[in-house]
Protein backbone atom coordinates (compact mmCIF):
# COMPACT_ATOMS: atom_id res chain seq x y z
CA UNK A 1 0.00 0.00 0.00
CA UNK A 2 1.26 3.69 -1.03
CA UNK A 3 2.59 6.03 1.62
CA UNK A 4 0.55 8.39 0.74
CA UNK A 5 -2.58 6.45 0.49
CA UNK A 6 -2.47 4.94 3.52
CA UNK A 7 -1.65 8.91 5.24
CA UNK A 8 -5.05 9.73 3.65
CA UNK A 9 -6.75 6.61 5.45
CA UNK A 10 -5.56 7.16 8.21
CA UNK A 11 -6.49 10.56 8.59
CA UNK A 12 -10.12 10.24 7.32
CA UNK A 13 -10.57 7.43 9.95
CA UNK A 14 -9.59 9.59 12.31
CA UNK A 15 -12.12 12.40 11.73
CA UNK A 16 -14.60 9.13 11.58
CA UNK A 17 -13.53 8.24 15.09
CA UNK A 18 -13.07 11.73 16.68
CA UNK A 19 -16.26 13.08 15.39
CA UNK A 20 -18.13 9.42 17.91
CA UNK A 21 -15.59 11.03 20.61
CA UNK A 22 -12.75 8.24 20.02
CA UNK A 23 -9.19 9.18 20.05
CA UNK A 24 -7.37 7.61 17.74
CA UNK A 25 -3.50 8.39 19.49
CA UNK A 26 -5.30 5.98 22.42
CA UNK A 27 -6.73 3.51 19.95
CA UNK A 28 -3.10 3.05 18.63
CA UNK A 29 -1.09 2.46 21.77
CA UNK A 30 -3.53 -0.07 22.96
CA UNK A 31 -3.32 -1.92 19.96
CA UNK A 32 0.76 -1.41 19.66
CA UNK A 33 0.84 -2.58 23.61
CA UNK A 34 -0.77 -5.55 22.82
CA UNK A 35 1.58 -8.69 22.12
CA UNK A 36 0.54 -12.43 21.51
CA UNK A 37 3.23 -15.35 21.59
CA UNK A 38 3.94 -17.88 19.35
CA UNK A 39 4.46 -21.46 20.42
CA UNK A 40 7.93 -23.16 19.31
CA UNK A 41 6.03 -25.70 17.32
CA UNK A 42 4.15 -23.34 15.01
CA UNK A 43 7.43 -22.29 12.89
CA UNK A 44 7.10 -25.60 11.15
CA UNK A 45 5.04 -27.40 8.93
CA UNK A 46 2.16 -29.33 10.60
CA UNK A 47 0.59 -32.43 9.29
CA UNK A 48 -2.20 -34.69 9.83
CA UNK A 49 -1.99 -38.22 11.01
CA UNK A 50 -2.39 -39.14 7.26
CA UNK A 51 0.67 -37.07 5.95
CA UNK A 52 3.09 -34.17 6.12
CA UNK A 53 3.75 -31.59 3.76
CA UNK A 54 7.45 -30.26 4.24
CA UNK A 55 7.40 -26.61 3.08
CA UNK A 56 11.33 -26.46 3.11
CA UNK A 57 13.53 -23.87 4.94
CA UNK A 58 11.79 -25.22 8.45
CA UNK A 59 13.89 -24.13 11.90
CA UNK A 60 16.38 -27.25 12.59
CA UNK A 61 16.45 -26.46 16.34
CA UNK A 62 15.32 -24.31 19.04
CA UNK A 63 17.95 -21.42 18.20
CA UNK A 64 16.15 -21.21 14.60
CA UNK A 65 12.72 -21.59 15.80
CA UNK A 66 13.95 -18.43 18.12
CA UNK A 67 15.08 -16.59 14.67
CA UNK A 68 11.88 -17.12 13.17
CA UNK A 69 10.05 -15.58 16.21
CA UNK A 70 12.52 -12.73 16.22
CA UNK A 71 12.01 -12.23 12.67
CA UNK A 72 8.18 -11.91 12.99
CA UNK A 73 8.98 -9.74 16.30
CA UNK A 74 10.34 -7.47 13.96
CA UNK A 75 8.28 -6.79 10.97
CA UNK A 76 4.93 -6.58 12.88
CA UNK A 77 5.49 -5.98 16.22
CA UNK A 78 2.79 -8.16 17.72
CA UNK A 79 4.64 -10.87 19.67
CA UNK A 80 7.40 -10.64 21.67
CA UNK A 81 7.48 -14.33 23.49
CA UNK A 82 7.64 -17.83 22.60
CA UNK A 83 5.87 -20.79 24.57
CA UNK A 84 8.33 -23.77 24.58
CA UNK A 85 7.25 -27.22 24.32
CA UNK A 86 9.15 -29.65 26.74
CA UNK A 87 10.42 -32.14 25.57
CA UNK A 88 10.35 -31.08 21.91
CA UNK A 89 12.80 -27.98 22.76
CA UNK A 90 14.57 -28.62 25.79
CA UNK A 91 17.31 -25.91 25.74
CA UNK A 92 20.72 -27.32 25.86
CA UNK A 93 22.22 -24.68 27.40
CA UNK A 94 19.37 -22.26 28.91
CA UNK A 95 21.37 -19.31 29.68
CA UNK A 96 22.37 -19.21 26.01
CA UNK A 97 18.94 -19.76 24.89
CA UNK A 98 17.70 -16.67 27.04
CA UNK A 99 20.38 -14.81 25.43
CA UNK A 100 19.44 -15.47 22.17
CA UNK A 101 15.89 -14.68 22.62
CA UNK A 102 16.87 -11.32 24.54
CA UNK A 103 19.09 -10.39 21.45
CA UNK A 104 15.91 -10.94 18.99
CA UNK A 105 13.66 -9.42 21.93
CA UNK A 106 11.81 -12.29 23.06
CA UNK A 107 10.74 -13.65 26.45
CA UNK A 108 9.76 -17.14 27.39
CA UNK A 109 5.58 -17.31 27.60
CA UNK A 110 4.37 -20.02 29.45
CA UNK A 111 6.29 -23.35 29.10
CA UNK A 112 3.98 -27.03 28.05
CA UNK A 113 4.74 -30.09 29.12
CA UNK A 114 3.33 -32.58 26.91
CA UNK A 115 2.37 -36.29 28.51
CA UNK A 116 0.34 -37.17 25.42
CA UNK A 117 3.03 -39.09 23.49
CA UNK A 118 5.87 -41.11 24.17
CA UNK A 119 9.34 -40.37 23.56
CA UNK A 120 11.71 -42.57 25.04
CA UNK A 121 10.30 -41.97 29.01
CA UNK A 122 10.41 -44.98 30.80
CA UNK A 123 6.43 -45.54 31.45
CA UNK A 124 3.76 -45.62 28.61
CA UNK A 125 1.15 -42.60 28.55
CA UNK A 126 -0.76 -44.91 26.27
CA UNK A 127 -3.73 -45.19 28.44
CA UNK A 128 -3.25 -42.03 30.21
CA UNK A 129 -0.85 -40.02 31.96
CA UNK A 130 -1.96 -37.73 35.11
CA UNK A 131 -5.22 -39.76 35.25
CA UNK A 132 -3.26 -43.00 34.85
CA UNK A 133 -4.69 -46.01 37.09
CA UNK A 134 -1.08 -47.26 37.74
CA UNK A 135 0.16 -44.54 40.22
CA UNK A 136 3.53 -45.14 39.05
CA UNK A 137 3.02 -43.37 35.52
CA UNK A 138 1.45 -40.72 37.27
CA UNK A 139 4.77 -40.11 39.31
CA UNK A 140 6.31 -39.86 35.72
CA UNK A 141 3.97 -37.53 34.13
CA UNK A 142 3.98 -35.13 37.46
CA UNK A 143 7.74 -35.34 37.77
CA UNK A 144 7.71 -34.50 34.04
CA UNK A 145 5.40 -31.31 34.94
CA UNK A 146 7.63 -30.25 37.65
CA UNK A 147 11.11 -30.57 35.31
CA UNK A 148 9.08 -28.63 32.95
CA UNK A 149 8.56 -25.96 35.96
CA UNK A 150 12.47 -26.36 36.50
CA UNK A 151 13.28 -25.77 32.90
CA UNK A 152 11.06 -22.49 32.94
CA UNK A 153 12.53 -20.98 35.62
CA UNK A 154 15.69 -20.92 34.27
CA UNK A 155 14.35 -19.21 30.95
CA UNK A 156 12.34 -16.56 32.71
CA UNK A 157 9.09 -17.96 31.98
CA UNK A 158 6.29 -17.32 34.97
CA UNK A 159 3.40 -20.06 33.37
CA UNK A 160 2.88 -23.86 33.05
CA UNK A 161 0.10 -24.98 30.26
CA UNK A 162 -1.21 -28.38 31.21
CA UNK A 163 -3.11 -29.89 28.08
CA UNK A 164 -4.13 -33.67 28.67
CA UNK A 165 -5.10 -36.13 26.53
CA UNK A 166 -5.90 -38.12 29.07
CA UNK A 167 -9.34 -39.79 28.49
CA UNK A 168 -10.88 -43.78 27.00
CA UNK A 169 -11.90 -44.81 23.61
CA UNK A 170 -14.32 -47.01 24.93
CA UNK A 171 -17.54 -47.22 27.16
CA UNK A 172 -15.84 -49.40 30.41
CA UNK A 173 -12.67 -48.26 29.39
CA UNK A 174 -11.85 -45.94 32.36
CA UNK A 175 -13.51 -45.04 35.56
CA UNK A 176 -15.07 -41.29 35.20
CA UNK A 177 -14.97 -40.57 38.57
CA UNK A 178 -11.46 -41.99 39.31
CA UNK A 179 -9.65 -40.71 36.26
CA UNK A 180 -10.84 -36.91 37.59
CA UNK A 181 -9.96 -37.57 40.89
CA UNK A 182 -6.04 -38.85 40.17
CA UNK A 183 -6.08 -36.28 37.71
CA UNK A 184 -6.61 -33.39 40.34
CA UNK A 185 -4.43 -35.17 43.01
CA UNK A 186 -1.59 -35.31 40.19
CA UNK A 187 -2.27 -31.49 39.51
CA UNK A 188 -2.17 -30.34 42.86
CA UNK A 189 1.51 -31.76 43.56
CA UNK A 190 2.74 -29.86 40.05
CA UNK A 191 0.58 -26.61 41.38
CA UNK A 192 2.39 -26.89 44.87
CA UNK A 193 5.70 -27.32 43.13
CA UNK A 194 5.19 -24.12 41.36
CA UNK A 195 7.29 -20.86 42.17
CA UNK A 196 4.95 -18.20 44.17
CA UNK A 197 4.91 -15.69 40.82
CA UNK A 198 3.80 -18.55 38.62
CA UNK A 199 0.35 -18.84 37.58
CA UNK A 200 -1.04 -22.68 36.13
CA UNK A 201 -2.96 -22.75 32.41
CA UNK A 202 -5.52 -26.06 32.50
CA UNK A 203 -7.20 -26.22 28.81
CA UNK A 204 -9.87 -28.29 28.52
CA UNK A 205 -11.12 -30.64 25.21
CA UNK A 206 -13.79 -32.57 24.36
CA UNK A 207 -12.78 -35.29 22.37
CA UNK A 208 -9.55 -36.20 20.77
CA UNK A 209 -6.96 -38.18 20.53
CA UNK A 210 -9.85 -39.83 22.86
CA UNK A 211 -13.26 -39.96 21.16
CA UNK A 212 -15.66 -41.80 24.18
CA UNK A 213 -14.69 -39.21 27.12
CA UNK A 214 -11.59 -36.80 27.83
CA UNK A 215 -11.05 -36.24 31.59
CA UNK A 216 -11.28 -32.22 31.24
CA UNK A 217 -13.78 -31.91 28.35
CA UNK A 218 -15.16 -28.46 28.82
CA UNK A 219 -14.36 -24.97 30.74
CA UNK A 220 -16.41 -25.82 33.67
CA UNK A 221 -14.74 -29.13 34.77
CA UNK A 222 -11.37 -27.66 34.40
CA UNK A 223 -12.32 -24.65 36.28
CA UNK A 224 -13.73 -27.05 39.34
CA UNK A 225 -9.87 -28.59 39.54
CA UNK A 226 -8.68 -24.67 38.99
CA UNK A 227 -10.83 -23.72 42.26
CA UNK A 228 -9.53 -27.02 44.24
CA UNK A 229 -5.94 -26.20 43.20
CA UNK A 230 -5.39 -22.20 43.89
CA UNK A 231 -5.86 -19.31 42.88
CA UNK A 232 -3.11 -19.25 40.80
CA UNK A 233 -4.58 -22.22 38.52
CA UNK A 234 -6.96 -20.62 35.59
CA UNK A 235 -8.86 -22.33 32.76
CA UNK A 236 -7.51 -21.81 29.24
CA UNK A 237 -9.49 -21.24 26.44
CA UNK A 238 -8.13 -22.90 23.38
CA UNK A 239 -10.49 -22.08 20.60
CA UNK A 240 -10.50 -24.77 18.71
CA UNK A 241 -11.73 -26.92 22.20
CA UNK A 242 -15.33 -26.82 21.70
CA UNK A 243 -18.03 -28.40 19.93
CA UNK A 244 -19.24 -26.79 16.90
CA UNK A 245 -21.52 -23.66 17.76
CA UNK A 246 -20.72 -23.42 21.03
CA UNK A 247 -20.80 -19.77 22.68
CA UNK A 248 -17.36 -18.85 23.57
CA UNK A 249 -18.05 -15.25 24.36
CA UNK A 250 -20.40 -16.35 27.05
CA UNK A 251 -17.43 -19.01 28.58
CA UNK A 252 -15.07 -16.00 28.23
CA UNK A 253 -17.65 -13.99 29.87
CA UNK A 254 -18.38 -16.49 32.42
CA UNK A 255 -14.79 -17.29 33.52
CA UNK A 256 -13.33 -13.60 34.20
CA UNK A 257 -16.82 -13.11 35.96
CA UNK A 258 -15.04 -15.39 38.29
CA UNK A 259 -11.06 -14.29 37.43
CA UNK A 260 -10.54 -17.50 36.15
CA UNK A 261 -9.67 -16.97 32.68
CA UNK A 262 -5.82 -17.46 31.86
CA UNK A 263 -5.50 -16.83 28.26
CA UNK A 264 -6.37 -18.07 24.87
CA UNK A 265 -5.15 -20.65 23.06
CA UNK A 266 -6.07 -18.50 19.15
CA UNK A 267 -7.15 -20.48 15.94
CA UNK A 268 -10.16 -21.37 13.99
CA UNK A 269 -12.19 -23.71 13.61
CA UNK A 270 -15.18 -25.65 11.42
CA UNK A 271 -15.59 -28.58 13.04
CA UNK A 272 -13.31 -29.38 16.11
CA UNK A 273 -9.57 -28.83 16.90
CA UNK A 274 -9.04 -28.06 13.57
CA UNK A 275 -6.15 -25.54 14.23
CA UNK A 276 -6.99 -23.24 11.54
CA UNK A 277 -5.87 -19.39 10.72
CA UNK A 278 -7.03 -18.01 13.75
CA UNK A 279 -10.30 -15.50 11.85
CA UNK A 280 -9.70 -18.18 8.80
CA UNK A 281 -13.57 -18.74 9.39
CA UNK A 282 -15.48 -16.91 11.75
CA UNK A 283 -14.22 -13.33 12.48
CA UNK A 284 -17.11 -12.40 13.76
CA UNK A 285 -16.66 -14.68 16.78
CA UNK A 286 -13.13 -13.45 17.84
CA UNK A 287 -14.66 -10.23 17.58
CA UNK A 288 -16.97 -10.52 20.23
CA UNK A 289 -15.15 -12.63 22.08
CA UNK A 290 -12.85 -9.48 22.58
CA UNK A 291 -15.98 -7.69 22.90
CA UNK A 292 -16.11 -9.59 26.34
CA UNK A 293 -12.45 -9.49 27.37
CA UNK A 294 -12.56 -5.76 27.34
CA UNK A 295 -15.94 -5.12 28.66
CA UNK A 296 -14.57 -7.57 31.60
CA UNK A 297 -11.49 -6.04 31.68
CA UNK A 298 -13.11 -2.01 31.36
CA UNK A 299 -15.61 -3.48 34.45
CA UNK A 300 -12.93 -4.71 36.65
CA UNK A 301 -14.16 -8.28 37.06
CA UNK A 302 -10.61 -9.45 35.72
CA UNK A 303 -7.56 -7.74 35.00
CA UNK A 304 -6.25 -7.79 31.44
CA UNK A 305 -2.85 -7.67 31.81
CA UNK A 306 -3.46 -11.52 34.17
CA UNK A 307 -4.77 -12.87 30.58
CA UNK A 308 -2.40 -14.90 28.59
CA UNK A 309 -2.00 -14.65 24.88
CA UNK A 310 -0.72 -17.62 22.31
CA UNK A 311 -1.23 -18.81 18.86
CA UNK A 312 -1.62 -22.41 18.49
CA UNK A 313 -2.49 -23.50 14.67
CA UNK A 314 -1.11 -25.90 12.75
CA UNK A 315 0.20 -25.07 9.60
CA UNK A 316 -0.11 -27.65 6.75
CA UNK A 317 -0.57 -26.26 3.70
CA UNK A 318 0.52 -22.23 4.44
CA UNK A 319 4.04 -21.27 5.07
CA UNK A 320 4.19 -21.15 8.82
CA UNK A 321 5.53 -17.73 8.81
CA UNK A 322 3.21 -15.99 6.33
CA UNK A 323 -0.16 -18.08 8.62
CA UNK A 324 0.92 -16.46 11.59
CA UNK A 325 1.33 -12.82 9.95
CA UNK A 326 -2.19 -13.71 8.90
CA UNK A 327 -3.16 -14.43 12.27
CA UNK A 328 -1.46 -11.92 14.24
CA UNK A 329 -3.17 -9.01 11.53
CA UNK A 330 -6.46 -11.03 12.53
CA UNK A 331 -6.22 -10.99 16.34
CA UNK A 332 -5.03 -7.63 16.42
CA UNK A 333 -8.09 -6.23 13.92
CA UNK A 334 -10.55 -7.86 16.15
CA UNK A 335 -9.05 -6.25 19.20
CA UNK A 336 -9.28 -3.17 17.44
CA UNK A 337 -13.08 -3.93 16.00
CA UNK A 338 -13.69 -4.30 19.68
CA UNK A 339 -12.38 -1.48 21.23
CA UNK A 340 -14.29 0.63 18.77
CA UNK A 341 -17.78 -0.43 20.65
CA UNK A 342 -19.73 2.01 22.19
CA UNK A 343 -19.84 0.47 25.47
CA UNK A 344 -22.16 2.91 26.89
CA UNK A 345 -24.58 2.73 24.03
CA UNK A 346 -24.53 -0.87 24.66
CA UNK A 347 -25.27 -0.40 28.32
CA UNK A 348 -28.29 1.93 27.74
CA UNK A 349 -29.23 -0.53 24.50
CA UNK A 350 -29.31 -3.71 26.78
CA UNK A 351 -31.17 -2.04 29.97
CA UNK A 352 -33.86 -0.35 27.93
CA UNK A 353 -34.64 -3.66 26.09
CA UNK A 354 -33.52 -2.12 22.65
CA UNK A 355 -32.32 -5.46 20.58
CA UNK A 356 -32.30 -3.52 17.36
CA UNK A 357 -30.01 -0.71 18.70
CA UNK A 358 -27.68 -3.34 20.65
CA UNK A 359 -27.38 -5.56 17.47
CA UNK A 360 -26.31 -2.02 15.34
CA UNK A 361 -23.58 -0.91 18.06
CA UNK A 362 -21.89 -4.09 17.71
CA UNK A 363 -22.02 -4.03 13.65
CA UNK A 364 -21.08 -0.30 13.78
CA UNK A 365 -17.83 -1.23 15.38
CA UNK A 366 -17.70 -4.88 13.92
CA UNK A 367 -17.96 -3.15 10.40
CA UNK A 368 -15.92 -0.64 10.57
CA UNK A 369 -12.45 -1.34 8.62
CA UNK A 370 -9.68 -0.72 10.97
CA UNK A 371 -6.78 -1.98 8.56
CA UNK A 372 -5.15 1.14 8.30
CA UNK A 373 -5.38 1.62 12.33
CA UNK A 374 -3.50 -1.63 12.88
CA UNK A 375 -0.75 -0.64 10.04
CA UNK A 376 -0.37 2.64 11.53
CA UNK A 377 0.27 0.86 15.00
CA UNK A 378 2.39 -0.91 13.48
CA UNK A 379 4.45 1.63 11.67
CA UNK A 380 4.54 3.58 14.86
CA UNK A 381 6.04 0.84 16.42
CA UNK A 382 8.74 0.31 14.27
CA UNK A 383 7.49 -2.46 11.92
CA UNK A 384 6.60 -3.20 8.54
CA UNK A 385 3.68 -1.56 7.13
CA UNK A 386 3.01 -4.28 5.38
CA UNK A 387 4.49 -7.78 6.87
CA UNK A 388 3.40 -10.28 3.99
CA UNK A 389 4.64 -8.00 1.57
CA UNK A 390 7.67 -7.36 2.97
CA UNK A 391 7.95 -11.37 3.85
CA UNK A 392 7.46 -12.04 -0.13
CA UNK A 393 9.17 -9.00 -1.97
CA UNK A 394 13.01 -9.92 0.74
CA UNK A 395 12.18 -13.82 -0.47
CA UNK A 396 12.13 -14.73 3.12
CA UNK A 397 11.51 -18.70 2.33
CA UNK A 398 13.47 -18.84 -0.42
CA UNK A 399 16.54 -17.30 1.68
CA UNK A 400 15.51 -19.87 4.40
CA UNK A 401 15.44 -22.75 2.27
CA UNK A 402 19.15 -22.07 0.89
CA UNK A 403 20.14 -21.71 4.40
CA UNK A 404 18.78 -24.66 5.75
CA UNK A 405 17.73 -26.99 2.40
CA UNK A 406 14.80 -28.22 1.27
CA UNK A 407 14.13 -31.04 3.85
CA UNK A 408 14.62 -29.43 7.29
CA UNK A 409 12.37 -30.61 9.66
CA UNK A 410 11.37 -29.25 13.12
CA UNK A 411 10.46 -31.29 16.13
CA UNK A 412 7.16 -31.16 17.05
CA UNK A 413 3.58 -32.81 15.63
C1 LIG B 1 -3.44 -29.74 21.81
C2 LIG B 1 -3.54 -28.49 22.64
C3 LIG B 1 -2.24 -28.05 23.21
C4 LIG B 1 -1.09 -28.18 22.28
C5 LIG B 1 -1.11 -29.51 21.57
C6 LIG B 1 0.01 -29.62 20.56
O1 LIG B 1 -4.60 -29.96 21.08
O2 LIG B 1 -4.11 -27.45 21.89
O3 LIG B 1 -2.32 -26.70 23.63
O4 LIG B 1 0.05 -28.10 23.07
O5 LIG B 1 -2.35 -29.70 20.94
MN1 LIG C 1 -3.93 -25.46 22.69
MN1 LIG D 1 -5.58 -28.01 20.28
Amino acid sequence: MPTDFHNRTISLLAEQLAEKGMDISQLISRISEFQIAVPSWALGAGGTRFGRFSIGGEPRNLEEKLEDIGLLAKITKRTNAVSLHIPWDIPQDAEAVKQKAASLGIGFDAMNSNTFQDYGQPLSYKMGSLSNADAVVRAQAIGHNLQVIEIGKSLGSKGLTVWLADGSNFPGQANFRNSLQWTTDSLKEIYAGMPADWKLLLEYKPYEPNFYHTVIPDWGTSAMICRQLGDRAKVLVDLGHHLPNTNIEQIVATLMHQNLLAGFHFNDSKYGDDDLSTGSIKPYQLFLIFCELIGGAAEGVQAWDSISWMIDASHNVKDPIEDLIQALEAISQAFAKALLVDREKLTQCQNEGDVVGAQEVLQEAFLTDVRALVREARIQSGGEADPLVFYRREKIREKLINKRGMNAQASGL
